[in-house]
């Protein structure tokens, strides 16, 4: 193994076991090493985050060893902000941002909220576990808002997206706000079927929209 490659599988070791506290080092030592920064972020960290999912599937881990690895991420995120967002926030215009309600996983919509402020947006971040009424009100009070941005991680709460998303269309507001959706259970076919505007995969791509709507 090269000293890069070393580093890289530290970081997602240090993921997948949840060591939050070595994981910002590990982080800064593979960026030292020469490791691309995103390279960092999708084989290092989101690899290992897929391996604990799969081993919660199985039952080698649980619950708590999940919310471990997701500290941990977190931690190396921070480390790693600087050198995945690079824009001025603000000058693109505002997006909306929330996990729907019954859904606490935010680690993808974190990863999105920071992208669209790289490009240049300003986000105005609801967290998790958002119910329908606080997005309209939110869109309410920020009139010049132009995008929603909504993410759901589990089978469970995509009724919850769909419904979150059929309330937002009722809206007197609708003309000026695009709904964007995402998150690993979504699919372009279900965003059509729920008549979201845009369905993005990833984190990168979902900012790429947000500057096509905001040209
Ligand atoms: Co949860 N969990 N979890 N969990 N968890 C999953 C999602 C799961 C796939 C694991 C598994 O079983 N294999 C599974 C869902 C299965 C299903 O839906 N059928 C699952 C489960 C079952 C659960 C619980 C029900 C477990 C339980 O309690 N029995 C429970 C539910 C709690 C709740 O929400 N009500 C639960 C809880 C948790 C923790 C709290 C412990 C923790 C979350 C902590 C946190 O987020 N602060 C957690 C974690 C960490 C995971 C896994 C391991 C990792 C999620 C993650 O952060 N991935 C996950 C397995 C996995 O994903 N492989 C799992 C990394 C992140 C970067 O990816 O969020 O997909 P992701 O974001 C991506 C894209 O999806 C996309 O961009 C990102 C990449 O650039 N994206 C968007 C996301 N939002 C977008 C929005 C967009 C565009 C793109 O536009 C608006």
């Amino acid at each position: 193994l090269t000293l890069a490659e070393e580093k890289m599988q530290a970081v997602f070791k240090a993921t997948e076991n949840g060591k939050n506290k070595e994981i910002g080092k590990c982080v800064q030592e593979a960026l030292d090493a020469g490791c691309d920064p995103t390279a960092i972020l999708n084989d290092g960290m989101i690899g290992a985050m897929a391996v604990v999912g799969e081993n919660f599937k199985k039952e080698i881990i649980f619950v708590p060893q999940m919310l471990a690895a997701a500290r941990a991420m977190k931690e190396g995120v921070e480390v790693l902000k600087p050198y995945l967002a690079t824009g001025e926030a603000g000058s693109a215009g505002k997006i909306i941002l929330g996990t729907v309600a019954g859904d606490l996983h935010d680690i993808g919509k974190n990863l999105v909220g920071m992208m669209f402020e790289s490009a240049g947006f300003e986000v105005i971040d609801l967290g998790v576990d958002v119910p329908i009424e606080r997005f309209i009100e939110v869109v309410k009070e920020n009139k010049d808002a132009t995008i929603i941005a909504l993410s759901a991680l589990l089978t469970t709460t995509m009724p919850s997206l769909r419904d979150t998303v059929a309330a937002l269309l009722k809206q007197p507001f609708r003309p000026r706000i695009k709904i964007m959706v995402g998150g690993a259970p979504i699919s372009q076919e279900f965003a059509d079927e729920i008549g979201a505007d845009a369905y993005t995969e990833d984190a990168a791509s979902a900012a790429e929209q947000a500057k096509k709507y905001a040209e």
